[in-house]
Formats: structure tokens, C-alpha cells, sequence
């Protein structure tokens, strides 16, 4: 099977319930499986029909491209994200790395922006709505890298389209990788009530890389 069908297929099992998800891992569950499949096709042809729209070159603070993320989908709405990284001097590897994006298409290495730290000149999360951190329309899925600081993730979004990912309040906007985990602002209520930094951020650590979204 060539890698883009297994991507393709992936992809339909990972959008599916996890009941369906179940059933594709157990024979005990061979009907749900049959409905599954049914499901599972009809999404494969949807993300067929997905084309790239955006994208956004990943840099580090030294200029090196380290990874790709690519928007895909129909007409102008972003459907499905793709995310390609490959960077062995990537901070904590072998874990979670926050992935957002933010407001405005600028990646300047040097300190900058109302934060002045490195990418600094992203801007914060893009957050139209004015929602906590993990609702923010910006929030994408956390890639887990490998120990060498590689990473593949394909995911689907419904919170935007490409044409106003690409016109974020009149001046674009960028993708950041970011040095640690995002927590996504879910700290269990046993732990207290979350800090306005957690909610505002997911506090997943330094901006490792930024890429200014463009489109395709
Ligand atoms: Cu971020």
C-alpha cells in the first residue's frame, strides 16, 4: 500500500468512534467492523479529494527548517493539517510538543513582540473568540517527536478556514513549535483552580521553531 493510502487509511480510523476503533482492533466486533469500514471509505475519499491550501515552513532560532505543516482542504476550508518534523536538536525529545497558531505572520529569531522572547513576533495564540487555552481556534494537537526529535502527525480540524488563516486579523499568521508540553489549560479541579497563564497558554515552554503560514 503506498504511504499515502496508509495515511489516508489512518486517518479514517483515527477520525472514527471508539467504539468503531474497537471493532477495527477485535474480531469479536466483526458487524460494528463492517459498518466501520463502510464509514472509514467514505472519509479516505473525502481526504482524497483534500488539497493543500497552506503552509508553513518551520524554522528555528538559527534559520534551519526543521519541519513542515501543511493545511489541506476543500475549497477554501482547512479540513485536515499535516505536520512533518525532523529536527534532532529539538528540546526534550521523545515527548509532546505544543503546536498552535498564533496571531501574525512574523518569525523574527531575535527576542521580540509584547513577550520579547524568540518568535516572540507571532504574537500570542490566535483566539478570535476570546476562548480559554485548548478552545482557542489556534490549538492544534500536540506532535509526540521520537528521541532523534522526528515526528508525523496527521490530524482533522473544523475550527477554521484557509482563507482567514491566511488573512488572521489582517496580518497572516504563523505556526510555533513550541520547546515542551502543552497542557492544554486541563488541570483536574483537585489540583485548584488553574492560574491565568494556564488558561492562557497551555505554559508548553519556549517557542522551539516558527513558520509563517502561506498559501500553496
Ligand atoms: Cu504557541
Amino acid at each position: 500500500m503506498a504511504k499515502k493510502q496508509k495515511d489516508a487509511l489512518a486517518s479514517g480510523i483515527s477520525s472514527l468512534s471508539p467504539v468503531a476503533k474497537l471493532g477495527v482492533a477485535g474480531a469479536a466486533f466483526i458487524v460494528v467492523v463492517a459498518g466501520a469500514v463502510g464509514v472509514q471509505l467514505n472519509a479516505q475519499n473525502t481526504s482524497q479529494a483534500a488539497k493543500p491550501l497552506a503552509k508553513a515552513a518551520l524554522l528555528n532560532t538559527s534559520g534551519v527548517e526543521i519541519g513542515q505543516v501543511v493545511f489541506k482542504g476543500i475549497g477554501t476550508y482547512a479540513d485536515r493539517v499535516e505536520v512533518n518534523i525532523n529536527a534532532p536538536g529539538v528540546p526534550n525529545p521523545a515527548s509532546f510538543h505544543g503546536l498552535h497558531v498564533h496571531t501574525t505572520g512574523v518569525c523574527t529569531p531575535t527576542p521580540s513582540g509584547s513577550t520579547n522572547v524568540p518568535f516572540g513576533s507571532s504574537g500570542g495564540h490566535w483566539n478570535p473568540t476570546g476562548a480559554n487555552h485548548g478552545a482557542h481556534v489556534g490549538d492544534l494537537p500536540s506532535p509526540l517527536l521520537t528521541a532523534a526529535g522526528q515526528g508525523y502527525a496527521e490530524f482533522e480540524t473544523d475550527r477554521f478556514d484557509v482563507t482567514t488563516l491566511l488573512d488572521a486579523a489582517g496580518d497572516g499568521s504563523a505556526v510555533v513549535l513550541h520547546a515542551g508540553a502543552d497542557n492544554f489549560a486541563n488541570i483536574p479541579a483537585a489540583y485548584g483552580t488553574p492560574n491565568p497563564a494556564t488558561l492562557g497558554t497551555g505554559e508548553a515552554g519556549g517557542r522551539y521553531a516558527c513558520g509563517v503560514v502561506k498559501p500553496v
